[in-house]
């Protein structure tokens, strides 16, 4: 999955503006060019990062907007980066701030929050380049938000879920979405909602699998582990080319689960649920995150044994818990006085520790976290994989699916390979040209502890 903050933006912006989209995880962005205003989407990972580029921009005459999570929550602190920082949602917002830049009157804030969701324009997919990565599948929203809580989520008091009409999503991807070729077209007709939960509103859910029926197109999607308990809509989402989906498992220890007030997760029907799905023709994958308050080492060393009880060894993501700020979680341990010393925007990034959890040292976080990474995806883990999931299901898709999973299997090892990591917070120095540029440009990381 890639962001499609970018054909987003693009789709706001006048029809006879000439536009460029640069993804840093498919290429660099190229330093010697001239553009008029220059939109940056980030992570928070990658705020210190996106800060480099928007001062040798702006040195050089460009005007630079920020915007996404991290600029609406530190609006201040981008404010001394880039030129002009948007909160809240694009279509409010972008709009404006293009006229009144070619007005020569832009503002420092657009902080317009609320739209309705038949707002959102259809991307521009046209300008999507898939010969930058080969493997990338166009992406659409159906829905913004999320209508459960979950103490870490970025989402979790800041957003109501609400969804496009029907309609428009599927004449989206009847009419405007454009395909992947590559790699003998094994990815063509394919496409992924972005959605943070799909499932959000059973009822849309359904009607929106009933309008896509005809289409014959492939998806995939994220939603909640109790859409998955819903034998009928599974079946019809199938039905609908669903082959796709990822939850947010996050821990098979009720300890923990509680504690992240993720109670939509009902552990104990695990097994047959997941047997129900794969038998419906759709791929399963799950992340799980390791340093919440509920787990132990106990729990941790079991891990692997719990996923091979219930025939689970498609974990896509392992992360460490992340108390990115303003989350419940975060506001928790700012209390508890739990955040780690030193901690900066860089360190936000999932996969690094930065708070003292309640039952587990910091060095057991770290340790159990490197030996799961290399367990979950091991080459056994994806030869168990294929060799128990592979027949479940004959609807055409389904293999392909099973098949090119491994990829996404093995990625989980990706963070350990750079072996300097300690992973934990304010331990780590920031990346070499990152720090080279800093130094140059007399930039400040952000601290957050
Ligand atoms: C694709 C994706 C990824 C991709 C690409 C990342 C990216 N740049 O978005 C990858 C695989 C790299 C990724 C990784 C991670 N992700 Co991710 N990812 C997504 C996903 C599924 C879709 C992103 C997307 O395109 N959304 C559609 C666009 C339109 O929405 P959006 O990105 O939220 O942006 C909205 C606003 O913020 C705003 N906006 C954003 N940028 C800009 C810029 C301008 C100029 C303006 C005006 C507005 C604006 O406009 C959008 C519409 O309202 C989202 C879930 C989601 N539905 O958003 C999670 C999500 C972004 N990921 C999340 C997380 C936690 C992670 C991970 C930590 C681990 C994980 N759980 O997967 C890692 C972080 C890695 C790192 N190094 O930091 C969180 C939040 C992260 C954050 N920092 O705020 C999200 C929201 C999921 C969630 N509910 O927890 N992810
Ligand atoms: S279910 Fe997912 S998107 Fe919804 S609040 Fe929880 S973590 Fe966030």
């Amino acid at each position: 999955m890639q962001s499609s903050v970018p054909e987003l933006i693009a789709a706001l912006c006048p029809e006879d503006a000439e536009i460029e989209l640069y993804n840093e995880k498919e290429g660099d962005v190229p330093l010697d060019r001239h553009w008029d205003l220059v939109f940056f989407s980030y992570l928070h990972s990658f705020y210190e990062h996106t800060k480099v580029l928007s001062s040798l921009f702006r040195q050089r005459g460009m005007t630079t907007v920020a915007g996404g999570r991290h600029a609406s929550q530190f609006q201040d602190d981008c404010l001394r980066y880039f030129d002009c920082v948007v909160g809240g949602e694009p279509e409010a917002n972008v709009p404006q701030l293009v006229s009144d830049f070619q007005r020569g009157d832009l503002k420092r804030v657009y902080n317009l929050h609320s739209i309705g969701p038949a707002a959102i324009k259809p991307y521009r997919y046209d300008l999507i380049d898939y010969k930058t990565n080969f493997i990338r599948l166009p992406g659409i929203e159906a829905s913004r938000g999320c209508p459960f809580t979950c103490n870490f989520c970025v989402l979790t008091g800041k957003e109501k879920y609400r969804f496009r009409p029907v309609k428009e999503v599927v004449a989206e991807i009847e009419h405007r979405m454009t395909w992947n070729q590559n790699l003998f077209g094994i990815f063509d007709g394919g496409f992924v909602f972005l959605d943070n939960n799909l499932g959000g509103s059973p009822k849309y859910l359904r009607e929106l699998c009933e309008s896509l029926v005809p289409l014959k197109k492939k998806w995939g999607c994220a939603l909640t582990f109790n859409i998955l308990e819903n034998e009928e809509l599974v079946r019809l989402m199938a039905k609908a080319g669903c082959r796709y989906i990822y939850t947010g498992l996050e821990s098979l220890n009720p300890d923990s689960i509680q504690s992240m007030n993720k109670r939509q997760n009902r552990l104990g029907e695990l097994r047959r649920v997941l047997q129900r799905t794969y038998s419906s023709g759709i791929n399963l994958s799950f992340g799980l995150i390791v340093g919440s308050d509920g787990d132990t080492s106990e729990y941790l060393e079991k891990v692997p044994d719990y996923l091979a009880e219930i025939d689970c060894q498609s974990i896509t993501y392992l992360g460490i818990v992340c108390p990115f700020p303003g989350t419940p979680f975060h506001h928790q341990l700012e209390k508890e006085g739990r955040l780690l010393p030193g901690t900066i925007s860089r360190d936000y990034d999932g996969y690094t520790l930065c708070h003292r959890p309640s039952r587990l040292d910091v060095s057991e976080v770290v340790e159990h976290y490197k030996r799961l990474s290399r367990s979950l995806s091991s080459f056994t883990s994806i030869a168990q994989h294929y060799w128990s999931k592979l027949w479940s299901s004959d609807l055409p898709g389904y293999r392909t699916s099973i098949l090119v999973s491994a990829r996404e299997i093995f990625s989980v090892r990706n963070p350990c390979d750079n072996r300097e990591r300690t992973f934990i917070g304010g331990r780590d120095p920031i990346e070499e040209w990152d720090a080279r540029m800093m130094r140059e440009l007399r930039l400040e990381p952000q601290w957050l502890s």
